[in-house]
């Protein structure tokens, strides 16, 4: 009998810390460190805590005719989504709010462009008549316009001492958020999410008469987002920061408010394998020797 609770004591404890590393494994910002008090959370960009978890991927107009919407490059996050709950906050003069992510988010050089993290925002590019769902990617054109808006970014490793991007990037910038894959020969939207771990790259650009399907299909899969390299701060700081747990997003002068969704970690790209690695890796090495043995 004591044997049998010792096991399920093993157990329990097998579990829990199951339970722990699946906690620590989020991509996105777990937890609201402090806001500025405008933030009351009564309105529907007032809520600081929109910020936190993944970016939005459809949402809800609650105005009206209550229609639903899949987030893309062309339609943005806003209102609520489909729980209701809201999705993203405005960030006016003077407002700001601290999050953090349950992981040390790395300056990684395989990283793809460098980018390190990426802030989702609610930019959009401007094209050419309404969109919906039901808008056909492959032709709707947009006119190489973007709306976008200034929100200042900053990171820190301790949550004090306060590393900011002032030269840029500005969060609810390029590149707006595209939830979802285009399914461009049957021309309509897959089910399929885009990866928020996956910076655009950087060279990438939109001149009038480009069709929005071109765009999904130069984002290579990524869901959008503006990147940020943690290297960029070196010209500014004259240090190099190797990593950080906790971003700020501010309201800047000057502009009518940004919008923020999101924050993700990059994911590194996958380091290729060489080939004699692999095969050690797989024990085909074994099978390789004894086919040439049996050849002999
Ligand atoms: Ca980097
Ligand atoms: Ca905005
Ligand atoms: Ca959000």
């Amino acid at each position: 009998m004591k044997k049998v609770m010792t096991l399920q004591a093993v157990l329990a404890g097998m579990a829990l810390a199951a339970t722990a590393s699946l906690a620590q494994a989020s991509p996105y910002a777990t937890e609201l460190i402090a806001y500025s008090s405008d933030l009351t959370s009564s309105s529907l960009y007032n809520n600081p805590y929109a910020v936190l978890g993944a970016p939005t991927t459809n949402f809800k107009n609650t105005w009206g005719s209550a229609a639903t919407a899949r987030v893309k490059l062309v339609e943005p996050a806003y209102n609520v989504d489909l729980n209701g709950d809201k999705v993203i906050t405005t960030l006016n003069t003077g407002s700001y709010i601290i999050a953090a992510f349950d992981h040390q988010v790395e300056n990684d050089p395989n990283n793809p462009y460098g980018i390190d993290f990426l802030v989702f925002g609610n930019s959009f590019y401007v094209g050419n008549g309404s969109v919906s769902d039901a808008t056909n990617m492959n032709t709707y054109t947009l006119t190489g316009g973007i709306f976008s808006e200034g929100v200042l970014v900053s990171v820190s490793q301790d949550g004090e001492t306060w590393y900011t991007f002032s030269n840029g990037p500005s969060g609810d910038s390029a590149y707006p958020t595209n939830a979802y894959l285009w399914d461009a020969e049957n021309a309509v939207w897959t089910d399929t999410l885009s990866d928020f771990t996956k910076p655009v790259n950087p060279d990438l650009t939109v001149s009038s008469g480009d069709t929005a399907a071109s765009i999904i299909a130069a984002y290579e899969g990524s869901g959008g987002g503006t990147g940020f390299d943690l290297d960029d701060l070196h010209d500014l700081y004259g240090i190099t920061l190797d990593w950080f747990q906790y971003i700020k997003v501010e309201g800047i002068s000057g502009f009518s408010g940004g919008e923020i969704d999101a924050f993700a970690d990059v994911a590194a790209a996958p380091v290729p394998v060489p080939a004699a690695a692999w095969l050690l890796g797989s024990g085909l090495v074994g099978l390789v020797g004894l086919r040439r043995r049996r050849q002999d």
